[in-house]
């Protein structure tokens, strides 16, 4: 199967390690699927050409010999329904992990975004301090599920799934906020997803692009 996939050919430091790409190329490297990356400008993002691609101008775009897509949940889930290493082969166990993928998208990347966008707004806007209290009480409601659920588990399901891939990328988004540091199991476990060699190999090659297109000084 040949398969391209789209990623920035750099963005500012602050984003290095967080473009979105990097879920799909982790799940192509928990699958062992080889794939090319097609990097892409701001010019890119605006060309008809892209747009047709990723309506958004976004990244990820993802294609294959069967299929071209973008959103990077659903491109995992697409890879998920490829690989046993994704997810258990079988319709009850590609539904279990979309339960997941769905749940980090849906149910807890909202609320983390939420904080996030307190924690980044300029210092000393007023509705900062305000909303921060209940913005963290909304995201630690359910974090506290998620690790409940998780309990003495290594993964959600027992097992290493598309939704672990999902949902430690999210949990990854809440390390600067220390909004992880109430929560020690499920920081373990977002290590412990960190820590699988395919994620590495993820992380390296999002980085290596931007290593090679660093603007000059
Ligand atoms: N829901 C999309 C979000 C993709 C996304 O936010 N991509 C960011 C990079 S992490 C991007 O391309 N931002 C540029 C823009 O929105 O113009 C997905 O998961 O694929």
């Amino acid at each position: 199967m040949s398969i391209v996939l789209s990623a920035y050919k750099w963005v500012p430091p602050f984003a290095q390690g967080y473009v979105k790409d990097l879920r799909v190329r982790w799940a192509l490297e928990e699958a062992g699927l080889p794939y090319e990356v097609r990097l892409i400008d701001g010019r890119d993002q605006a060309s008809e050409s892209y747009r047709r691609w990723q309506p958004f101008g976004q990244v990820p775009a993802y294609r294959d010999d069967e299929v071209e897509m973008f959103e990077s949940g659903a491109i995992v889930l697409h890879l998920a329904a490829r690989s046993a290493a994704l997810a258990e082969p079988s319709a009850a166990g590609l539904a279990r992990a979309s339960t997941w993928v769905l749940a980090a998208l849906n149910s807890i990347e909202p609320f983390a975004q939420d904080l996030i966008r307190v924690v980044d707004a300029p210092p000393g806007e007023p509705w900062q301090a305000q909303r921060r209290p209940q913005v963290e009480a909304q995201l630690n409601r359910r974090l506290a599920a998620l690790d409940g659920w998780l309990g003495d588990k290594d993964w959600l399901e027992g097992r290493f799934t598309a939704g672990d891939l999902v949902m430690t990328t999210v949990l990854r988004e809440l390390v600067d906020s220390g909004a992880l540091a109430a929560f020690p199991t499920l920081d373990a476990y977002r290590r412990r997803g960190e820590a699988r060699p395919a994620f590495g190999r993820a992380m390296e090659g999002q980085l290596q692009a931007f290593r090679d297109n660093a603007p000059a000084a």
